[in-house]
């Protein structure tokens, strides 16, 4: 018979430590390991060549609130009602409720220690609060985008935050999320932890450290252009980004627990017309492939297999099961994921259950299954094959009018299952 502390150690194994570090508006040319020559992201990199790089994965929204919705509920983020932005002027008193169950509650129901450090916009008011939702720790600020030295955001208010209170905090902000996710990981190495880390990084405001703050209290703007310009803190700020990311790799290195600790690194959508998407076409907010296909990479020594490449298919909303099942996590009675464990592909290469996939923003919806898409916008529907066509130039419709039909079908099956009872707030 074991002994308990036999018993304790085989436990421990079975609860890895999480941790997820997410981009913001990172498209899928921006970084060395999608191809980008000009950007330098020897971390992220590093990760992809001894882990697993999905050419395949996608956010759940083509902008930041649903995307973040959704990863935080392992369900379509219209559940939850946030379809849309949750914007600093007008939905200052909105935001995700508190009855949504999210991976951090659940991890932390299975002994986690939890912390998000970085960026929330999922609610301005209090009440809506990371801490609320399952968070020991948050640090970091709730709006859509801070400027990264004053913290302030669009609309003018101090956004910088300590669990339930704004504390400031002078620094450069994705250098505040590193500090910040280095320090938990030191704090919390004898037992499980999650750590959630929502970059900032390449969101505007286009600043990178050396840059003078365009915010100011009061309202008040500095004068633009004395900064380096964009193109040169689009790169300054994603190189920081895979700096801190090497920082927070580096920490789980030494303090022994690369081997009991799964790190996954998205974007939560496509890169502006300031950044790259590669070969896709369209751009943030966009239900092209260039508003929703994203970078992401899984990487766990002796777990995942080095310089695997998967083409399957994932979104953001798959990632809650996925943590949910490392953890050996209960889910509470009665919650339905629509998002599936990932572990059997990133595991043992398995290929996941067939299923068809969609989006939905503003005037937009699309349909995924296989290689096929169908792109709805207002009144006009393309079908694309995505294997013959990542570009999306090829309108198929004509061609396939038994798929588009097929694929508009499930759509509106969709789209009256999800929106059932719910009021978008977003
Ligand atoms: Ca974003």
């Amino acid at each position: 018979m074991p002994s308990l502390g036999r018993l304790m150690a085989a436990n421990e194994t079975e609860r890895p430590n999480i941790i997820l570090i997410m981009a913001d508006d990172l498209g899928y040319g921006d970084i060395g390991c999608y191809g980008n020559e000009r950007i330098k992201t020897p971390n992220i990199d590093a990760l992809a060549r001894g882990g697993m790089r999905f050419t395949d994965y996608h956010s759940n929204g083509p902008v930041c609130s649903p995307t973040r919705a959704a990863l935080l509920t392992g369900r379509y983020q219209q559940r939850a009602g946030i379809e849309g932005v949750v914007t600093a002027a007008k939905h200052r008193h909105t935001g995700m409720a508190l009855e949504e169950v999210t991976f951090a509650e659940v991890l932390k129901g299975r002994g986690y220690a939890t912390g998000i450090f970085g960026k929330w916009h999922l609610g301005y008011s209090v009440e809506f609060n990371p801490a609320r939702q399952g968070f020991d720790e948050f640090r970091g600020y709730v709006s859509g985008n801070v400027d990264y030295h004053s913290h302030i955001d669009q609309a003018g208010y101090d956004d910088w935050w300590k669990n339930l209170e704004k504390v400031p905090e002078d620094g450069y902000c994705t250098d505040l999320i590193t500090r910040h996710g280095v320090d938990f990981i030191e704090r919390h190495k004898d037992k499980p932890f999650c750590l959630y880390l929502p970059h900032e990084s390449v969101h505007s405001p286009y600043q990178g450290r050396n840059d003078p703050p365009e915010r100011l209290p009061e309202g008040k703007k500095s004068k633009k252009g004395k900064g380096q310009g964009i193109a040169g803190a689009y790169k300054e700020m994603i190189e920081v980004m895979d700096e801190g990311i090497g920082r927070i790799v580096e920490t789980v290195k030494r303090l022994g627990l690369e081997r009991k600790t799964f790190i996954f690194f998205c974007s939560d959508n496509g890169a502006t017309k300031n950044g790259s998407n590669g070969a896709l076409a369209g751009f943030k907010g966009s239900l092209w492939e260039g508003g929703h296909r994203v970078p992401a990479v899984a990487y766990w020594p002796g777990k995942i297999k080095t310089g695997t490449v998967t083409d399957q298919t994932a979104l953001g909303m798959d990632l809650f099961a996925t943590m949910a099942s490392l953890a050996g996590a209960e889910l509470p009675a009665g919650l339905e994921l629509d998002g599936v464990n990932l572990l059997p592909m990133l595991l043992d290469n398995k290929q996941l259950p067939q299923r068809t996939l969609f989006w939905r923003y503003q005037k937009e919806r699309a349909v995924r299954k296989g290689p096929w898409k169908l792109l709805v916008q207002g009144e006009n529907a393309r079908l694309h094959n995505l294997t013959e066509d990542l570009g999306e130039k090829k309108n198929l419709a004509q061609a396939e009018p038994a798929m588009a039909k097929a694929l508009e079908d499930e759509l509106a099956a969709w789209e009256s299952d999800v929106l059932a009872g719910v009021e978008l707030k977003a």
